[in-house]
């Protein structure tokens, strides 16, 4: 599927919300199929989602936070992508210039809360396309 946003193409892989298997025999949880980001105000250049990760009585779980449309006709051409604890501290970060998915992997908690920030402080917020968006997409890898 191809979704035409402004200056951007998006292939999108249409995930159900539910369990599938990985080829590790870990289960993958889709704790959000997709979702939408954007930044376009002044007031607001921050886009963020909170994340609560079940307790799945696991080994091990593995956060898998994927954001896709990072890429911006102006400013650093970007976007930064933060994934926080509960106490805000940023346990990852990354700077994306692509439209394709980036994935921020980082072992979790179970019961524990998360945040994911996007940050574009220099998108043009005025003009044809303005500001900045994209698609987010968190899963759940589980460990027995
Ligand atoms: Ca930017």
């Amino acid at each position: 599927m191809v979704v035409n946003v402004g200056p951007k193409d998006y292939t999108a892989t249409i995930v159900p919300v539910g369990q599938v298997r990985s080829a590790e025999s870990d289960i993958v949880k889709v704790i959000k199929a997709r979702d939408d980001w954007h930044i376009k105000q002044a007031s607001r250049r921050k886009f963020e989602y909170s994340i609560e990760v079940e307790d799945y009585g696991a080994k091990a779980v593995m956060l898998q936070v994927g954001v896709a449309g990072g890429a911006d006709d102006s400013g650093d051409k970007g976007a930064w992508v933060y994934l926080l604890d509960r106490e805000r501290k940023v346990i990852k970060k990354q700077f994306t210039k692509s439209n394709k998915t980036v994935w921020l992997n980082a072992r979790a908690g179970q019961g524990e809360l998360y945040y994911v920030v996007i940050e574009d402080n220099d998108t043009v917020l005025d003009g044809r396309y303005p500001g900045n968006a994209g698609y987010l997409e968190i899963r759940a890898l589980i460990k027995d």
